[in-house]
């Protein structure tokens, strides 16, 4: 049965193998990228029933996304095959400390041409979540529109809707258009976890409370403003706080917020309370950055609650 359903574009990724300008690496490691596809394996390692949407080209890239999902029990029943584009990649460097330099090559993929008709409905609505980033809104007007219906469909039926407003403002026209989009696309969620500088870019808004108020006060029940290395704040209508991040060696911070989200839907879904479901993102979120590429760092439950336990101060 299906938990959860999301969608996305997925590519292949190329890590540089030693810091440097990509131009100038001559090795890299293959691995999958797609924020929605590593909140697919996260959720599906911690055993819920995941179905990841998109469309993949008729070629090598679009076989080792599904190969790789397959093997990561997450449902691809919904994946399209399309011959007349291929499927996007990205190559990403290494660095010691900060954030990677990320390029990508994914214009005109076959994930980008993804339409509201190319996808029967019940495909969203046979799932009791749906999780949806604001990358799709990005990366074509189609796959824009699919991002309004899934959310009007799932809604319709009383279903609960998280949302990582994920920003990459490469892929937009406009800031301003970036803007109005993905808030139009967050107000209708019950869930929005911005990272605080994309809050503050959203609301205009400097700090993590009043960022969370905008949201509130549009009819969302719980914002999660990601703080990094600190942990992150949580509102709902009746309780907030800060809850402190896990103190781990970060390798590459790509992954860190798909991590959060994993841990935050998972935590929520299980019942637990809105401050433990908040640590469990920050959990993961940091397991997430031990890791190179963007999901290997994912844990199941059993690496979790180890993890989570040995981080117990005393
Ligand atoms: O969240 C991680 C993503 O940034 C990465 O996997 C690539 O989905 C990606 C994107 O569109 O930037």
């Amino acid at each position: 049965s299906c938990d959860v359903v999301t969608f996305g574009e997925a590519m292949a990724m190329f890590i540089a193998d030693r810091p440097g300008e990509l131009h100038q690496i001559e090795k890299f490691t293959k691995a999958l990228a797609g924020a929605e596809t590593n909140v697919s394996i996260g959720l599906a390692r911690l055993g819920f029933g995941m179905r990841w949407i998109s469309k993949i080209g008729n070629d090598a890239f679009g076989k080792f996304i599904v190969e790789a999902l397959r093997k990561e029990n997450v449902d691809v029943d919904a994946v399209f095959v399309d011959d007349r584009y291929p499927t996007g990649f990205q190559m990403k460097s290494k660095v010691l400390d900060g954030d990677p330099q990320v390029q990508y090559f994914r214009k005109g993929s076959a994930a980008s041409t993804i339409c509201p008709g190319d996808v029967d409905m019940s495909f969203f609505t046979s799932a009791k979540h749906l999780h949806l980033t604001g990358i799709p809104a990005a990366i074509s007007s189609c796959a824009r529109e699919l991002s309004f219906e899934a959310i009007k469909a799932m809604r319709a039926e009383g279903r609960s809707i998280s949302f990582d407003v994920n920003l990459r403002p490469k892929l937009w026209g406009s800031e301003a258009e970036m803007i109005e989009t993905v808030n139009a696309l967050a107000v209708q969620a019950d869930w929005v976890l911005p990272g605080m500088g994309e809050g503050k870019l959203l609301t205009g808004y400097s700090n993590h409370r009043d960022i969370a108020a905008y949201y509130l006060d549009r009819g969302v029940q719980l914002v999660a403003v990601k703080l990094g290395p600190e942990g992150a704040y949580y509102r709902t209508p009746t309780e907030e706080g800060i809850v402190e991040g896990f103190k781990v060696q970060a390798v590459d911070t790509v992954g860190a917020g798909d991590g959060f989200a994993v841990g935050l839907i998972s935590g929520l879904l299980d019942g637990l309370s809105v401050s433990e479901a908040v640590r469990r993102g920050n959990a993961i979120g940091a397991l997430a950055v031990t890791a190179e590429g963007d999901s290997e760092g994912l844990p199941t439950r059993g690496q979790l609650s180890a993890f989570m336990e040995a981080s117990v101060i005393i």
